[in-house]
């Protein structure tokens, strides 16, 4: 069976856990925390053809599909290209939506993330419970017991502070901005007539500032409107009044499928 190695939250392995959704095959998600993901994925990624690091990502970041025939595809476009061409998906019909499913997995995703990890991380409690509700509690154990230097080493990877979470919440706004402008000629989709890349990655890394619930559709947790409270909640709560946090569960709500996830 295909195993796609995740830190589960994290909206990139949202984006790939989606489309293997979409396909309805049965996979296997072996789901880690940030820090503790070094070796699980240094272990799935050995001999991999095609690890890289850009300016968001690693040789260590996940998702990384490990396939039935033993190949592993790292990289959360790579696997819905991969699942496009393989499973006939049809997610990249036209070149816009290979160019928008980039943009922002490039220049979006390390935004939305770097304003939650700052709210996250800087409320101990709201860690604490976090990191406890995703399952994995031999890795929960180890963050709550390391918290400072844990919460350390993570603003240190993803260069989160207060100056740099602001920053984040502006780019953010700015690309609500940019999508409401495109979806303001009445189109349904962000390249038209159907459902694409552009719409699946827009979505899925988007979702954490809308703070997404499973029942919406998203593929693991976020803190709850309620525990999140603040800045936090009051930032989605904008963005789910606005016509980018509709299109956003509009796309869960109908392309988001149900998890072929056994585990
Ligand atoms: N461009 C990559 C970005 C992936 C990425 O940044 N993944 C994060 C999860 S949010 C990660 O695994 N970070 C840990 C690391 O890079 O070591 C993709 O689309 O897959």
């Amino acid at each position: 069976m295909q195993t796609l190695v995740t830190i589960s939250f994290s909206h990139y392995c949202e984006k790939a856990r989606w489309a293997l959704d979409l396909v309805g095959k049965p996979y296997r998600e072996e789901g880690h925390l940030p820090l503790f993901h070094f070796v699980p994925v240094a272990l799935a990624t050995r001999g991999a053809r095609d690890k890289h690091s850009d300016s968001v990502s690693s040789p260590y970041s996940t998702p990384v599909l490990i396939t039935d025939a033993g190949d592993r595809v790292c990289d959360s476009s790579r696997i819905m290209h991969h699942l496009s061409d393989r499973e006939g998906l049809h997610l990249y019909a036209d070149a816009e939506s290979g160019e928008l499913d980039a943009k922002f997995s490039e220049k979006l995703g390390q935004h939305t993330r770097r304003f939650g990890y700052h709210h996250m991380l800087r409320n101990p409690s709201l860690f604490r419970e976090f990191v406890w509700s995703l399952g994995n509690k031999p890795q929960a154990i180890g963050a709550i017991a390391t918290r400072p230097i844990y919460e350390q080493m993570m603003r240190k990877a993803l260069r989160i502070n207060a100056k740099s979470a602001e920053r984040s919440r502006e780019k953010v706004l700015a690309f609500a901005n940019e999508i409401e402008v495109r979806l303001s000629d009445g189109r349904p989709y962000l390249c038209g007539e159907s459902f694409g890349a552009a719409d699946l990655s827009f979505a899925a890394l988007f979702a954490p500032s809308l703070l997404l619930t499973k029942d919406e559709g998203y593929g693991s947790e976020f803190p709850s409107m309620e525990r999140a409270g603040g800045e936090v909640a009051a930032f989605a709560r904008e963005l789910r009044s606005r016509r980018v946090g509709e299109f956003v569960l509009a796309m869960y709500r109908d392309h988001r499928g149900r998890s072929a996830a056994c585990s």
